[in-house]
């Protein structure tokens, strides 16, 4: 996992706290880039040797402000040094990359696209792309720059992963604290899909378990792609020493339940808020993953929650399965729909692209004003009001 830039950073650095406390291990290696030297001091998690500041000879430190087009200068120029942090990286333990980032900003928005082309050049791993859009209420350079990042991120990662504040953002919330808990919604849904493919045979064994190959095949539509979650509090039967088997000997388990709670979580998954909000029968492929103590979790639930999931995105290529995690005390179904084409958030950043294409340097130039406003107040950090 690379994160870069500000918003890629915290939330690599998220991931990895989620891997330490649920026993996950979604992310084999984790690399920080970014222009900035504060927000590399701000991560917890991310060993230092992976942290990379680059730009140093043209910004010193200090980031590039909201400008993409200095971000992408500055990954190119300085694309040995973040190789030299991916060297690091045991990369025949891996499945693939995961480059996050936030498309609004300047280091992330620019370079990720950058260093997607450039792995995958070098590479034979999938190179898989989290961007995060902005809130419509950041502002215009913030749209315009994630219209023209997410258009050249899509078409250098394998498949593009989308998270958009604009749908998770609370009114009355601060900046900081509406990031915190964004962050850990993100870090939920996208964990729970990534830690799946990891689950070794010996392992709390389930019914179906999934593959990580099998993440990879849906993921193989190319283009943008979409998550959704929901999740029931149960009581864990492993938890009370005899509370797993009733005197009779049956589990406790009710497998009725157990398959109707997991179908019904399948669908609210689907119908609920998607970390990318599309007409889910614009998805090409999609993958359900039903997570939760394997006592909680068989192949019937799975089996009807795909039925269901092909019937609502009219194709055949629906893949599903368990990730058994054993002390877990949630049950939780997890969908991913990819290579989603009816995005309407998507087609109003296509237009924003070739509408603003014309007076971007007015737009800058309005950033420009705000920001020195910014630095008034506040001398060390640029960003954007949430
Ligand atoms: N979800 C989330 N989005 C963030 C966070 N920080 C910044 N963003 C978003 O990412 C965009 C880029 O900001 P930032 O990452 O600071 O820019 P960069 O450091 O220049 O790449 C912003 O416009 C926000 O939409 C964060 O912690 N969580
Ligand atoms: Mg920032």
């Amino acid at each position: 996992m690379v994160g870069f830039g500000q918003a890629g950073g915290k939330i690599v650095d998220k991931f990895i706290e989620y891997d330490r406390r649920t026993g996950s291990e979604a992310v084999r290696s984790a690399v920080a880039v970014n222009t900035a030297k504060a927000d590399l001091m701000g991560l917890e998690y991310v060993p230092e040797e992976n942290q990379v500041l680059i730009g140093q000879s043209r910004v010193k430190g200090h980031g590039v402000g909201a400008d993409n087009e200095l971000g992408a200068e500055i990954a190119e120029e300085d694309i040995d040094e973040i190789q030299g942090a991916v060297d690091n990286v045991p990369i025949h333990d891996i499945d693939a990359f995961l480059i996050v980032a936030g498309m609004g900003g300047g280091t992330g928005s620019g370079g990720a696209p950058v260093l997607a082309k450039y792995l995958k050049r070098i590479y034979t791993e999938p190179v898989y792309g989290l961007g995060i859009l902005p809130g419509r209420d950041e502002g215009g350079i913030y749209t315009l720059n994630a219209a023209r990042s997410f258009q050249t991120f899509t078409r250098e990662v394998d498949n593009l992963l989308v998270f958009d504040n604009d749908a998770w953002r609370e009114s009355g919330e601060s900046v900081g604290s509406g990031y915190d808990r964004i962050n850990e919604e993100i870090v939920k849904r996208f964990g729970i899909l990534f830690g799946a493919g990891e689950v070794e045979r010996g392992d709390a064994v389930g019914e179906s378990v999934v593959d990580s190959s099998e993440i990879i095949n849906t993921l193989d539509t190319g283009g943008v792609s979409t998550v959704g979650y929901a999740a029931e509090e149960v009581d864990n039967p492993s938890g009370g020493l005899l509370s797993r088997f009733k005197s009779d000997g049956t589990d406790e388990v009710d497998s009725t339940h157990a398959t109707n709670r997991i179908t019904s979580l399948v669908r609210k998954a689907a119908l609920g808020r998607l970390t990318l909000p599309c007409e889910i029968d614009s998805a090409e492929r999609s993958l359900l993953v039903a997570s939760g103590p394997p006592e909680y979790l068989n192949r019937k639930g799975v089996e009807k929650g795909r039925k269901w999931l092909e019937n609502q995105t009219g194709s055949m290529e629906v893949r599903g399965g368990d990730y058994p995690v054993g002390g877990s005390q949630q049950v939780a179904g997890v969908v991913l729909l990819s290579g989603v084409s009816e995005v309407p958030r998507v087609e109003e950043l296509q237009d924003v692209a070739i509408e603003t294409q014309d007076n971007i340097d007015e737009i800058r130039q309005e950033s420009e004003e705000k920001t020195t406003d910014l630095i008034k107040d506040d001398e060390d950090e640029l960003d954007p009001l949430f």
